[in-house]
């Protein structure tokens, strides 16, 4: 389309742009998993999952959009174009959140894509291509380990095989839970993974302080730094509390204490650029007197720059050996993601348009993970971040403005729009 032919159908979409509807879907879809303490848990495949995707399954059939599924439950929900044949505009995030998630991340990507979706057709506009919401399987990877799990296997990153073969702390399969979840939320259209796109965009929450300390409303994020994930096991001996000498004592406690203070060490870094997380530790048998046989830790390793993530994630392993004492350690690699570059044209577009619509804006790098990471090899990528409050995310205690919400999805209807 001319720019004038865009004009008057990006300004009657963007104004379509309704800032209540998509508040209000905020809250109702933040009662599904509602923990009572303003937050939620609604992690993947679980009933609370399906129960969401439900809700916006239900939105979208009553605007007659067209719903489709892959083999590891990615939904799409497509509002058709001129051309059926054209390749879709798609955008999207994920419903499922953190054991102790806010109601926006993720959320808002999938809410303000289907705002647009409803507003481009509130406005009577006719597209020439499809425009699609993509609601990506697992991308928290709280419960089924690794993190972006169902857009890593849409683009071929990761098997599904081995996506469906993975178990979570219960020894619960996501092949499993998968089906519970398509017979709970059942879509009869199947869809194959890395489908042509014309591009894809998705909108979130930035996760961090920097838009509010900046005083910005818009993030043109040109890119996500890089991210690793280790499992680490750590094998000792149990045994008595109270009658077994020091010297006897294979503790594998101590041993992966002891680790985990050396790994601290080699990522600390003068400019806090580096960043490492220990999220999760468990310890067996976890009983008061019996010395710990085994410890399970996981490590979430995260750097912008792709020869240092390579650097310090490559001597893990050794670390964790070199403080073992006398247990033995497995260190497993769950991920390992290099820094991502979005398309430089996506960004220009985003930031004309932030312009276009007077949103100060800035560009920023994403500290937080996307499903954006795996799209960006397969089609013209971009995000759109907004700010949330204090820059608090993963806590029940994240926030964001009804105004800054609707701002970034009239910024995703022009985007989309000018693609078309
Ligand atoms: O871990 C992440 O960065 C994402 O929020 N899941
Ligand atoms: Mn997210
Ligand atoms: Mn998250």
């Amino acid at each position: 389309m001319t720019l004038e032919r865009v004009a008057p159908a990006v300004a009657a979409a963007v104004a379509a742009v309704k800032e209540d509807r998509l508040w209000r879907r905020h809250l109702q879809i933040a009662e599904i998993g509602a923990t009572g303490r303003g937050g939620v848990n609604r992690q993947a495949l679980t009933p609370e999952d399906a129960e969401a995707r439900r809700r916006v399954l239900g939105w979208a059939a009553a605007r007659g959009f067209e719903a489709s599924v892959d083999p590891i439950g990615n939904l799409f929900i497509r509002r058709a174009g001129r051309s059926p044949t054209a390749r879709p505009i798609v955008s999207g995030s994920h419903l499922d959140t953190q054991p102790t998630g806010g109601n926006f991340d993720g959320v808002f990507g999938v809410l303000a894509a289907l705002e647009v979706l409803e507003a481009v057709d509130d406005a009577g506009v006719e597209t020439v291509h499809p425009l699609e919401l993509a609601i990506w399987t697992n991308e928290e990877g709280a419960r089924f380990q690794p993190t972006t799990m169902g857009s890593a296997v849409f683009a071929g990153a990761l098997a599904l095989a081995a996506a469906l073969a993975t178990v979570d702390a219960h020894g619960v399969g996501v092949e499993q839970a998968l089906a519970q979840t398509l017979k709970a939320a059942p879509v009869v259209n199947r869809r194959a993974f890395r489908f042509p796109m014309t591009a894809y965009l998705e909108a979130h929450i930035e996760q961090g302080p920097v838009l509010e300390a900046a005083g910005k409303t818009i993030g043109v994020v040109s890119g996500i730094q890089g991210l690793r994930w280790f499992r680490v096991e750590v094998t000792g001996e149990e045994a008595h509390a109270g009658t077994t000498p020091r010297a006897r004592r294979r503790d594998a406690l101590l041993a992966a204490v002891d680790m985990v203070r050396a790994l601290r060490d080699l990522m600390l870094d003068a400019t806090d650029t580096a960043r490492f997380t220990v999220g999760r530790f468990e310890v067996r048998p976890n009983s008061p007197n019996t010395v710990p046989g085994q410890v399970l830790f996981t490590i979430d390793f995260r750097h912008p720059d792709g020869t240092v993530l390579s650097r310090l994630g490559d001597e893990v392993a050794a670390v964790c050996r070199a403080h073992a004492g006398g247990c033995a350690v497995d260190v497993i690699e769950t991920l390992n993601s290099p820094p991502t570059e979005f398309d430089p044209r996506i960004c220009e577009l985003i930031q004309a348009a932030a312009a276009r619509q007077g949103l100060p804006h800035m560009r920023i790098v994403s500290g937080a993970t996307h499903d954006a990471k795996y799209m960006a090899g397969l089609c013209p990528t971009g995000m759109i971040f907004v700010p949330c409050e204090r820059g608090i995310s993963h806590n029940e205690g994240e926030r964001a403005s009804a105004a800054d919400l609707a701002a970034g999805a009239r910024l995703l209807a022009e985007v989309m729009l000018r693609l078309n």
